[in-house]
């Protein structure tokens, strides 16, 4: 049979809840419920095999040690299938897709996450359209035979987003994502239209898997006015390894002298900070303003244009990494799976 195979990994989310007849509330449902929700399922010329990963879980209780499992169940599996689904909630979709690229590169196949805002169980599920066109792009081939998508991608409401440049963005709205710094992969409407020139390639031969995620991060959002005192304990080497900030417009912070000397000791210590931007578009641009230039005089990584989600998961697989200290900055600096752009050349 050359139909394909398509692997479908459900972790929980709304896209598994359907009402408790008694309580009203959501609760996660049977995987086997799938198939009587989405009965199109059982059209698909793909030969559909599903898993299921232990109890469905809210995404919001989704953690490395879930992300590790699902690139396990993906790397332990990948020679057997053409693609990947996870069905998994909205609300750390972006974390998750984030996390796989960097546990798992070398991708040449589909690694396609999709869920839902309404439970698939309603009759205004947006549920069923995301897992039957995020299935039929996980077996999607070129006319050379190659898999279209070779990345971990996430597909929502007629969208395909590169995973790590993906965001929610929406509590309600079935337009749930976008990716502000980076064109979509591909549009859903009568037919699967790609950005060919938007997929990821690997360089590498073989996929690797990283699940070595160290957690003992830090992230802190700047705003007018924040106290100092409220944030030191976060520059303490023995708590954190790392800590990404994120700033204002190109890279800017206030300028206060405690805040910088304890950014510049932490440095010294080992520390690594990562900055990027509080904005939705655009990129740290260290040195365009005086407010960011004491950053990269200090050693301050610029983020460049990087996701909070893409930043957060990079540097817990960069932190887990058996690299030398100054061997993880570049790494944090360099793009690993299209989750930063190159840094611009402008006049
Ligand atoms: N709370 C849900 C989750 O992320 C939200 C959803 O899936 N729409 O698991």
């Amino acid at each position: 049979m050359n139909n394909p195979k398509v692997l479908i990994i459900y972790t929980g989310g709304t896209i598994g809840m359907i009402n408790d007849s008694e309580t009203g509330a959501l609760k996660p449902f049977d995987f086997e419920h799938l198939y009587q929700s989405v009965p199109e399922l059982k059209q698909f010329d793909y030969q559909l095999e599903a898993y299921s990963m232990g109890d469905p879980i809210d995404s919001s209780d989704m953690n490395p040690t879930n992300w590790a499992e699902i690139a396990k169940t993906v790397f332990d599996n990948y020679v057997n299938y053409d693609g990947f689904v996870i069905l998994h909630g909205s609300d750390t979709m972006a974390y998750t897709a984030s996390a796989l690229s960097f546990m798992l590169q070398g991708l040449k196949k589909p690694v396609i996450l999709t869920g839902s805002q309404l439970p698939i169980g309603q009759i205004r599920t947006d549920g069923k359209e995301n897992i039957i066109t995020a299935i039929e792009i996980a077996g999607l081939k070129d006319y050379r035979g190659e898999a279209i998508v070779q990345e971990v991608a996430l597909y929502f409401e007629y969208s395909l987003y590169r995973g790590n440049r993906a965001q929610k963005i929406s509590a309600e709205n079935f337009e749930a994502f976008s990716s502000s710094n980076y064109p979509n992969l591909a549009e859903a409407g009568v037919h699967i239209d790609f950005n060919e020139n938007a997929l990821f390639r690997t360089q590498k031969n073989d996929l690797e898997i990283n699940t070595n995620f160290l957690t003992d991060i830090g992230l802190i959002k700047l705003f007018p006015g924040m106290p100092i005192n409220t944030i030191s304990s976060f520059f303490n080497p023995s708590e954190t390894k790392g800590i990404v900030i994120e700033t204002f417009g190109a890279g800017n912070s206030f300028s206060n002298v405690k805040f910088e000397n304890l950014i510049r000791n932490y440095i010294e210590n080992g520390g690594i900070v990562l900055n990027i931007t509080q904005c939705v578009t655009g990129e740290v641009a260290h040195g365009k303003y005086q407010t960011s230039e004491q950053f990269a005089k200090m050693g301050v990584i610029s983020g460049g244009d990087m996701t909070t989600e893409a930043a957060i998961t990079k540097m817990m697989y960069v932190l887990g990494s058996n690299l030398s200290l100054e061997e993880k900055k570049n790494k944090l600096m360099t793009n690993i799976c299209g989750e930063r752009s190159p840094a611009r050349i402008r006049s």
